[in-house]
């Protein structure tokens, strides 16, 4: 059994993003509903974290605010300025049009960057082996100038940051298996060689002209960035493979001294948002494959920040296989979708899934040979 860290908060679910009949705004001939992005997804997951009993196995670590000094680290004063004036208002959006928020939300993005914080501070510190942020709202699409995609502040960026601030790490890999692709956190390290982000995705889906398999990182970044675009349709054999194939060598490789993941359930197969389907079983052999790769790499050291995920009946059953197989606790709670999804045809490799995997497995094999002195020095020698 591991320690292992969990950040909730009940404000987190006080983020208000309005009434929306899910993407789009509420108005005549549009009933009035809820925004896809609602608190529900969150607190059913923490609801059965409670109602499993593993919450009574976890490291209860308490959320607190990022600070100012933390946020700019990632972020423009005048980003930070405008959320807060607007929060302190009537509320806004975080800058693309479809991130609503409401009054108050500043100090609860805040308190979801800070949940990050505190979670990599309680691996970094032994406290914990491994953790999971259970955070809203998300971070991954967040740039460094603005919000979107949901994300007001880049939770995990800011994180990266406090940990290079404040504990001397120097070299961190972030895996994001959202079904969206990460641009905000490629975007904020794309120059930056010491951190490597690798995004697994739909293919095009959203941002609709990102994550594409070229876009390597920037000058000094460049090998840094892996992108791994799906095609709509994979299952859990997909999935699965790409951890094996791109993501567990290019960590290795990379030798980081943190990972950490942008884990949305997105890509789950009672998702409204993504086309993928992948089930809690497909996501516990994931994580199971990220414990192990932490261990090998950076003594288990793992931390996980929750991003998408919009079925509030099945991302509860996700969530928990992943808080399991970090945990190493089982609750004996059986996934009650599983009958219905684990047999599909889906889940099997297909040609064109293992064509798309393997065009990206050529960047996790390039990595070996463009941060040749990552596989040596495993981040032990200041750069
Ligand atoms: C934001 C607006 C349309 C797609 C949506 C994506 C949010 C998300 O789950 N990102 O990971
Ligand atoms: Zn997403």
């Amino acid at each position: 059994m591991t320690r292992t860290g969990y950040v909730w908060h009940e404000i987190y679910s006080w983020h208000d993003t309005g009434t929306y009949a899910g993407l789009v705004p509420a108005g005549l001939h549009v009933q009035p509903h809820q925004n896809f992005e609602n608190p529900e997804t969150k607190t059913r997951f923490a609801g059965l974290v409670e109602v499993s009993g593993l919450l009574s196995h976890l490291h209860r670590i308490s959320a607190e605010p990022a600070t100012l000094t933390d946020i700019l680290r990632v972020h423009t004063p005048e980003h930070v300025a405008r959320i807060k004036a607007e929060s302190d208002d009537r509320g806004g959006d975080a800058g693309d049009g479809t991130s609503p928020f409401g009054p108050g939300s500043y100090e609860i993005a805040l308190l979801a960057a800070g949940g990050t914080i505190e979670a990599t501070r309680a691996v970094l510190d032994g406290e914990a082996e491994n953790a999971y942020a259970l955070v809203r709202p998300p971070g991954h699409h967040a740039v460094r100038d603005q919000g979107m995609g949901y994300c007001i502040f880049a939770n995990i960026a800011v994180a990266i940051e406090w940990a290079r601030a404040n504990r001397g790490v120097q070299r961190i890999a972030v895996v994001d298996y959202d079904v969206h692709h990460g641009n905000g956190t490629q975007s904020i390290f794309e120059a930056d060689p010491d951190v490597l982000t690798i995004s697994l995705h739909q293919d095009r889906l959203f941002p609709p002209d990102a994550g594409m398999r070229h876009e390597q990182g920037i000058g000094e970044g460049f090998g840094s960035v892996i992108n791994i675009p799906m095609p709509a349709g994979c299952g859990n054999g997909a999935y699965i493979d790409a951890i094996d194939r791109v993501v567990a060598p290019a960590v290795r490789a990379f030798a980081p001294e943190l990972i950490l993941v942008a884990s949305g359930f997105d890509a789950s197969a009672a998702d409204p948002l993504g086309r993928m389907s992948v089930t809690a079983a497909g996501y516990r052999a994931i994580a199971e494959r990220l414990v192990v790769l932490a261990r090998d790499v950076c003594d288990g050291k793992l931390v996980v920040s929750h991003e998408g995920g919009y079925s509030a009946v099945y991302v509860p059953y996700c969530g928990l296989a992943v808080l399991e197989a970090l945990s190493g606790v089982h609750t004996g709670v059986k996934d009650p979708f599983a009958e219905i999804w684990d047999s599909s045809p889906v889940h099997a490799l297909t040609p064109w899934q293992d064509e798309a995997i393997s065009a990206s497995a050529k960047l996790a094999e390039a990595l070996q040979l463009i941060v040749p002195a990552a596989a040596t020095t495993r981040g032990a020698a200041p750069r």
